[in-house]
């Protein structure tokens, strides 16, 4: 009899012991839980740390990358403008290299466009010059040598204000010399004012006429060294 009570007292036990187990499996189970979701909370705290981290450099490295173009695009407008005044330069000199020395004077003769006189006078100013204003037979001679052979070139002497008082458009003076060809000037009908140089290749010299200021001539500019030389400093300093 002691027997079976002493058995069943051990079975109680182990019961109790395994409720007792149990119950302690059961008040755990929750603090894993939370323990759980405060790991997990961690974790995700730390992703977005990290992630705010990340959005940081990242924009910083777009910050960066802003500055670096915006440096880029303003040393490429440097270069474009320096090319730019260098094309320009360039040009202006070349306008210069146009004038050659013919005799003792630099003239540039346009032997491809024709034009009347006032524009070819306008022409000549726009090249920092003025129309040929003939001074000598040597000068003549001079341009003789280059001068296509029967053609016209508008000088810079015209009679526009009073009628056989032949101006310099260069001087605004009364011209000094002239090396006009026979029977001329002969103001025909009444409309030539403006003086133009011909080349006769019969008698192998250039003359003077008198010719209407409307008509489409070649025509010659003339400068001086001097003007070159200055503008040349001021072409290259600009
Ligand atoms: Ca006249
Ligand atoms: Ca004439």
């Amino acid at each position: 009899m002691d027997k079976k009570l002493e058995a069943l007292g051990r079975e109680l036990a182990i019961q109790q012991e395994l409720k007792k187990s149990s119950q302690q499996v059961d008040t755990l189970s929750p603090l894993a839980e939370i323990e759980k979701n405060e790991k997990l909370e961690a974790g995700l705290e730390r992703i977005q740390q990290e992630l705010e981290k990340s959005s940081k450099q990242m924009e910083d490295t777009l910050s960066k990358i802003a500055q670096i173009d915006e440096k880029l695009y303003t040393q490429g407008r440097q270069i474009e403008i320096q090319q730019e005044l260098t094309k320009i330069t360039h040009m202006r000199l070349q306008r210069l290299l146009v004038f050659e020395k013919i005799g003792s004077k630099y003239y540039y003769i346009e032997k491809k466009i024709k034009m009347n006189w006032s524009d070819a006078l306008h022409k000549c100013r726009e090249m920092g010059a003025h129309l040929a204003s003939l001074q000598s037979e040597d000068e003549i001679k001079a341009l003789y040598r280059v001068l296509q052979p029967n053609q016209w070139y508008w000088i810079d002497l015209n009679d526009i204000k009073k009628d056989r008082e032949f101006i310099s458009a260069t001087t605004g003076l009364p011209g000094t010399f002239f090396h006009w060809n026979e029977n001329e000037p002969n103001n025909k009908d009444n409309s030539e004012h403006c003086v133009e140089l011909y080349t006769f290749t019969s008698t192998s010299q250039s003359l003077m006429n008198d010719q209407s200021c409307s008509d489409g001539n070649f025509f010659i500019c003339q400068t001086s060294w001097d003007k070159i030389q200055h503008k040349t400093t001021q072409i290259i300093l600009q």
